[in-house]
């Protein structure tokens, strides 16, 4: 009784949903936008929704107070007196960061893991009678953790015999394919762009093309940085500031890292048509050292916050450098103070007002809707466009192929005060925008811009004054094809109220 009883119930569900859908007036959807000019790949798109690592600059400098060792130190001098990778990991956690990537070996030629190409690593240290090994410690704690591990290994070497002749380069292949077979997998590779003398007073011509490749093939899903990539670029500075505008196109054709690398302005902005998909990653140290030094101390909150609008908030990944002590732990204010840098970024970010509000737009693709592929439409405030506000990163809203110019309006009941005004392309399909503004609409009815800027990309967060309105205009000035957003974000940013530089 039970059965037929539901199998009627579904007979008329089904004949009166068939109905509905013969009678009302469905326009034709459109095919999703085609990709525009140089895309990520999948492990590209992925890196960069990572937004914020850290880098953890450590060895030999930790005890000698040195930024660039000179190679010639004793190996003695490594002794961390309690080293902790499961403390690095959990100050990470705690932070909202989503990887670490840790020096294995940086300019002095010390390697961190017992690597059978040197004479000068941890094996010939007193640590742990030589049978420590901090590349096997933060590999099992990040697996343990569920945090993602990546290697910095300068290719430049103070220490090696060799370097400065061809057979460096073997060397050097032979070191990386150590690393990369024992203590995979490895999100990111981070091959450092200075290149300095050896100690035969002779420069390295390195090959390039032999450790990205051999790379590749054994780390298939880590992003190579170096200045030109392949898989990310550096930001052009130190200072944790990416470019106003930031294309995430590159242009690599005959450079190389080092000197032969494009200017620090163009990696700072990318190359408006560049070939390649290579996005900035920007790279900068809590204090002012790479290593650590018991005389100074972590930034300040409000300065972690300017070096975050600046670098995930244009566009970049933010590679946040806080090194550990010569106990071989993230000395407590530095954690603390990350703390308390998450802390702020949830105080912002939490509370999205633009979900609050409703959305209209000026045009826009009629797409089947994922969750329900029966339903389109293509009217004003239709439903693609709180695409825009539904925190799925796969679904967008899209204009028609013609069109690239556009404007997307949040209308709310009561009025809203923000100072903070987010906004993502999906990237997956290029990077398009290069000139959009943002209005709003005071009492009396008449509208103001507030925000004049260039590019968009991955994540862009536009700083304004501290505005309250009803209504919100973001206008898209110029697309180089048609529009692809899936996100508009409105916060308020109570800790860092004064609009710090913008260039
Ligand atoms: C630079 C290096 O020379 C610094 O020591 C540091 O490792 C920084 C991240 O990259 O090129």
């Amino acid at each position: 009784m039970r059965k037929t009883m539901l199998f009627v119930f579904g007979f008329l569900l089904l004949a009166f949903g068939l109905n509905a859908q013969k009678y009302a007036p469905q326009p034709k959807p459109a095919d999703p936008p085609k990709p525009y000019g140089p895309v990520p790949t999948a492990v590209q798109v992925a890196w960069q929704r990572m937004e914020m690592n850290l880098f953890c600059h450590f060895g030999p400098n930790t005890f000698t107070g040195l930024e660039w060792g000179e190679g010639t130190e004793a190996e003695d001098i490594f002794n961390p007196t309690a080293l902790d990778c499961n403390q690095w990991v959990s100050v990470a956690k705690n932070a909202g960061f989503q990887g670490i990537i840790l020096t294995a070996k940086h300019h002095d030629g010390f390697c961190l893991w017992p690597n059978p190409q040197s004479t000068h690593t941890v094996r010939e240290s007193v640590w742990r009678n030589g049978k420590g090994d901090v590349l096997r410690e933060l590999s099992d704690a990040c697996k343990k953790g569920g945090v993602k591990f990546g290697i910095y290994i300068s290719p430049w070497d103070r220490n090696a015999p060799t370097y400065g002749t061809n057979a460096y380069n073997k060397v050097f292949l032979k070191t990386l394919r150590h690393a990369h077979t024992h203590y995979g997998p490895i999100f990111e590779q981070w091959f450092d762009g200075a290149n300095g003398e050896g100690p035969n007073g002779k420069k390295q011509v390195y090959d390039w093309k032999k450790f990205n490749g051999q790379t590749k093939k054994l780390q298939p899903n880590a992003v190579i940085f170096s200045d030109v990539g392949p898989g990310c670029r550096w930001v052009g500075n130190e200072e944790g500031k990416c470019g106003r505008t930031c294309w995430s196109r590159l242009d690599v054709k005959g450079r190389e890292p080092g000197k032969n690398a494009p200017s620090q302005d163009t990696l700072n902005a990318g190359n408006y048509n560049g070939a390649c998909w290579i996005p900035a990653e920007t790279d900068v140290s809590i204090r002012p050292g790479w290593f650590w030094r018991e005389s100074e101390h972590p930034k300040s909150v409000q300065e972690l916050l300017k070096i975050y609008y600046n670098s995930v908030g244009r566009n970049s990944l933010l590679l946040l450098n806080v090194p550990p002590d010569s106990r071989g732990l993230i000395p407590a204010e530095d954690s603390l103070r990350l703390v308390e840098f998450r802390a702020a970024l949830d105080s912002i970010f939490a509370k999205d007002l633009a979900k609050k509000g409703a959305i209209t737009v000026s045009n826009t693709r009629v797409i089947r809707l994922k969750h329900n592929p029966f339903v389109f439409y293509c009217e004003n405030g239709a439903p693609e466009c709180y695409n825009l506000i539904d925190g799925d990163y796969d679904s967008y809203w899209a204009t028609e192929d013609t069109v690239t110019t556009a404007w997307v309006e949040l209308i709310f009941n009561e009025p809203q005060t923000f100072n903070r005004v987010m906004l993502q392309e999906y990237i997956p399909l290029g990077q398009r925008v290069e000139k959009f503004h943002v209005e709003v609409e005071d009492e009396n009815g008449s509208w103001r811009t507030i925000a004049e800027e260039t590019t968009i990309g991955y994540k862009r967060i536009v700083l304004t004054e501290t505005v309250t309105t009803k209504k919100v205009r973001i206008v898209i000035d110029k697309s180089r094809a048609c529009i692809v957003l899936n996100r508009v974000g409105l916060f308020m940013d109570n800790i860092l109220e004064e609009l710090p530089d913008q260039h």
